[in-house]
C-alpha cells in the first residue's frame, strides 16, 4: 500500500503539532482515533508549500529543403520550433488552502514541439496554470525574494517562463548563403524553486487562549462554522467569516487557533498560524474571566507577549479587548473588578455573550468603526507618500534643468 503522505518538507505543520513522523508514512491502521482527526484537519489546511517550477523548453528550429514536383530546389523550408509553456500561478477565489499542491514536488509545463519541413511551425507548449487561494505570496526559494503577492481573483504570476522556440533554417537564407544548413535550438525554459506562503486576507483577527470563545463568536456574527467544544485546541486551523454590519458593508474576520504561554517555543499549536494575522488591521482579544483562579491581567499579557514574539508589529495594531461568556454568573460577578483593573492600565473592556447575543452588536460596530478609521489612515498615509514622491521628482527635475 502506498504511503499516506510522502515525507516532504513543506508541511512542517506536522512537526508543530507534535504528530510523530510515523504518521506521515505509516499505514492507516496504525493511527489511533484522535490522531486521525488531527491528521485529517491538518491535511486539509496547508499554508506553505515548496515546489520546483520547470517551464517548457522551446522546440528546435528545423533544417529542411523543399523538394516538390516542378520545384526540385525549393529552397530552405525549416519551420520554427514552438515556444515552451510557462508555469503560472493564478488566484482562484474558491480556494482557501494550498492543500492541492501539498503532494506535488514538480510543476512542469510542456515543451514546444520542433519545427518541421515545409515551413511548419512547431506547436507551442500550453501554459501550466496552477490555481492558488487569494493571499498567496510567491517567493523564490533560493534567494528568498518575493515574486508576487497574489490577492485578487484572476491575478497571475509567472513562476517560470517558457523558452522561446528556435528559428528554422528558412529564416537564415541570404543572398550569399541561399541554402543554410543550420537552425536555432530552442531556449530552455526557466526553472525555479518556489515557496508559496498563504496569508489569509482578513481585516480582523480573533486572538485569545483556547476556550476563550473565539469560534463561538465568529459563528455568531458570520456564516463560518468552526467546531466549538469545551476543550482546548478545538480549532486547529484558521477559519474566515464575513461579518456584514450594514446593507453594503462587511469585513472579514479570522478565527485562529488558541495561544498558550510558551506558544513561541512550540507549546500547544505554536504561533505559526499567527502569520494569518499579518494582514489584519484590527485584533479582537477575547478574555474568559469566568475562572476566579486565573489572573485576567496576566492572561492578557501572556497573549500579547506571544503576539510580540511572533511579530512585534502585531502589537501596534488597534486591539479591542472583550470579555466573553457574559451570560455566566461568575463572569458577571467578576466583571466590575476586572474592568476596573484594566481601566487602571488604560485598557477599555467590552463584554459580550456569543450565546445570548448580548454585547455582540456593540462589538461588531466598534470593530467596524476602528477598521474604517484604520483604512482612512492608510489612505491618508498613501496620499502623503505619493505627494512626497511627486515633490521629490519635481525637485529632481528642477535641479537637473538648472
Ligand atoms: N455560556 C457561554 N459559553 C460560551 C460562550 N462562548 C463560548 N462558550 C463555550 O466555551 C467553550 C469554548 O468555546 P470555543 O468557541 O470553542 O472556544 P475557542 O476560543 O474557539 O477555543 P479553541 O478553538 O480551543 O481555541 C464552548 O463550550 C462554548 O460553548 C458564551 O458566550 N457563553
Ligand atoms: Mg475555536
Amino acid at each position: 500500500m502506498p504511503p499516506l503522505i510522502h515525507k516532504r518538507q513543506p508541511n512542517n505543520l506536522f512537526a508543530q503539532a507534535h504528530v510523530p513522523l510515523q504518521i506521515l508514512s505509516g499505514s492507516e491502521q496504525t493511527l489511533s482515533k484522535p490522531r486521525q482527526g488531527l491528521f485529517f484537519l491538518l491535511m486539509h489546511f496547508i499554508d506553505e508549500v515548496r515546489l520546483l517550477a520547470k517551464a517548457g523548453d522551446g522546440g528546435k528550429g528545423c533544417v529542411a529543403f523543399l523538394r516538390e514536383k516542378y520545384r526540385p530546389r525549393g529552397g530552405p523550408s525549416g519551420g520554427d520550433g514552438g515556444d515552451g509553456g510557462s508555469v503560472i500561478f493564478r488566484v482562484d477565489a474558491q480556494l482557501n488552502t494550498l492543500v492541492d499542491l501539498a503532494h506535488q514536488k514538480h510543476l512542469r509545463a510542456p515543451r514546444g514541439e520542433y519545427g518541421r519541413g515545409k515551413d511548419q511551425h512547431g506547436k507551442n507548449g500550453q501554459d501550466l496554470i496552477v490555481r492558488v487561494p487569494p493571499g498567496t505570496m510567491v517567493y523564490d526559494d533560493e534567494t528568498g525574494a518575493l515574486l508576487a503577492d497574489l490577492r485578487t481573483a484572476g491575478e497571475e504570476c509567472i513562476a517560470a517562463k517558457g523558452g522561446m522556440g528556435g528559428k528554422g533554417n528558412a529564416h537564415f537564407a541570404t543572398s550569399t548563403n541561399r541554402a543554410p544548413r543550420f537552425a536555432q535550438p530552442g531556449i530552455p525554459g526557466e526553472e525555479r524553486a518556489v515557496r508559496l506562503e498563504l496569508r489569509l486576507l482578513a481585516d480582523v483577527g480573533l486572538v485569545g487562549f483556547p476556550n476563550a470563545g473565539k469560534s463561538t463568536l465568529i459563528s455568531a456574527v458570520s456564516a463560518a462554522r468552526p467546531r466549538i467544544a469545551d476543550f482546548p485546541f478545538t480549532t486547529l486551523t484558521p477559519h474566515l467569516g464575513v461579518v456584514r454590519y450594514s446593507e453594503e458593508r462587511s469585513f472579514v474576520m479570522a478565527d485562529v487557533p488558541g495561544l498558550i504561554e510558551g506558544a513561541h517555543e512550540g507549546h500547544g499549536l505554536g504561533i505559526r498560524f499567527l502569520r494569518h494575522l499579518a494582514r489584519t488591521s484590527v485584533l479582537i482579544h477575547l478574555l474568559d474571566i469566568s475562572d476566579a483562579e486565573r489572573d485576567s491581567w496576566q492572561d492578557y499579557q501572556v497573549i500579547n507577549n506571544e503576539l510580540a514574539c511572533f511579530d512585534v508589529t502585531l502589537l501596534d495594531r488597534p486591539q479591542i479587548v472583550a470579555v466573553t461568556k457574559l451570560d455566566l454568573p461568575d463572569t458577571r460577578d467578576r466583571l466590575p473588578e476586572v474592568s476596573a483593573l484594566f481601566a487602571s492600565h488604560s485598557v477599555e473592556l467590552f463584554a459580550l455573550s456569543a450565546v445570548t447575543g448580548e454585547g455582540v452588536k456593540e462589538l461588531v460596530f466598534r470593530t467596524a468603526q476602528v477598521l474604517e478609521r484604520q483604512k482612512e489612515r492608510a489612505r491618508e498615509l498613501e496620499k502623503a507618500h505619493e505627494q512626497q514622491e511627486l515633490q521629490k521628482r519635481e525637485s529632481f527635475f528642477l535641479s537637473s534643468s538648472l
